[in-house]
């Protein structure tokens, strides 16, 4: 698990980094190599984790989130949430997208009819966030690209849904360096400055996929997250708005769309009764961990549901993250409890 720490040193370590006596509720899963927002799915009765994987890059420019400079993806593998974990290596590098220049953050993966599709979003060589997928007979890849970016695709952090109708739907979307602020009706504006307070908060986008799973089978909609009035919410309301890292998962008949609000470090979540929305607001899932991005995952494993997540505890960097779990648990009425990172 932890090949370059001992256990206990990284405890120390940990509770100096965290302050005020606290504790980590989890530990890092790995600790070899960094890796961040992790999409996490069970495949065959098996637990995948789709991680960014973080690296120290030279050539990172300081701008835009540019800090984040990775080059590929690692899939991890876990027989069960309290397991080993597995790095079955390299399975996707950015030399083999040929239509990508840099960046290659938070990915997710699907499967359908014996294929395994893995999303992610790169810059292209203008510069703009575009999704790409690639496939694989195998869920731990190596994954093979498609020669272009997925048409109508824009910004970062796909997530891709599966309804238990079977049909696919991928959100998409993520403010500041994601870049979705430069984007209006699906047409890229120009690089445009962050939204201001005063302003409508921007929305998360969801496209339904094509039965091939490698096309968005509609143009992209915005999705509505209401307050309890009803009311989108403005740019100021930003402990709670739409910032980055969508995920949906169904519990009860319900859509829970779940997402990080950025500069206030919250994953927040808000219920529907369709994939498209609208979703009315509801709480906090996770409170700010250790770096300034939070950005996580929701899995049910035999019975009992998980919350796949990333702190900074080894490096106290917020560009080299270590992915984390822990258990998500309900209310009797669907909300769910907050969960503080730190004890
Ligand atoms: O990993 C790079 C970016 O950081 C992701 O796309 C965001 O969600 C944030 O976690």
């Amino acid at each position: 698990m932890n090949k370059l720490l001992p256990l206990s040193t990284l405890l120390l370590f940990s509770i100096i980094v965290v302050g005020q006596n606290k504790t980590p509720i989890s530990k890092p899963l790995v600790s070899h190599i960094f890796t961040a927002d992790p999409s996490a799915h069970v495949f065959d009765g098996k637990i995948y984790i789709y991680p960014s994987h973080d690296i120290e890059s030279p050539t990172a420019k300081k701008e835009d989130g540019g800090i984040f400079d990775m080059k590929d993806f690692h899939v991890l593998s876990m027989d069960s949430p309290q397991s080993q974990v597995k790095d079955n290596g390299i399975a996707l590098d950015i030399q083999d997208v040929k239509w990508a220049n840099r960046q290659m953050w938070a990915p997710d993966a699907a499967y359908k009819n014996g294929t395994y599709f893995l999303y992610f979003p790169v810059k292209d060589n203008e510069d703009i966030f575009r999704i790409g997928v690639a496939t694989s007979k195998s869920p731990i890849g190596p994954f093979k690209a498609e020669p272009e970016p997925i048409k109508g695709t824009y910004s970062v952090d796909p997530a891709v849904f599966r309804d238990s109708d079977g049909n696919h739907y991928m959100y998409f979307g993520g403010i500041w360096g994601g870049q979705l602020q430069s984007w209006k009706d699906n047409q890229y504006q120009g690089k445009m400055s962050n939204p201001k307070k005063g302003e409508t908060a921007r929305l998360p986008r969801i496209a339904k996929l094509s039965a091939d799973m490698k096309n968005l089978a509609e143009d992209a909609k915005e999705v509505k997250i209401l307050d309890e009035n009803g009311n989108l919410f403005m740019e100021d309301n930003n402990d709670k708005r739409f910032f980055e890292a969508a995920w949906v998962h169904k519990y009860q008949g319900k859509y829970y769309f779940s997402y990080s609000t950025g500069d206030t470090h919250n994953i927040c979540y808000a219920i529907g009764d369709n994939p498209y929305g609208p979703f009315t607001y509801k709480g906090i899932v996770l409170k700010p961990v250790l770096g300034w991005t939070n950005h996580h995952s929701i899995v049910e494993f035999q019975g009992k549901w998980y919350i796949y997540y990333h702190d900074t505890e080894i490096s106290g960097k917020t560009h080299l993250r270590n992915i984390k779990v822990t258990e998500l648990k309900y209310n009797t009425d669907g909300s769910i409890k907050t969960i503080e990172a730190y004890k």
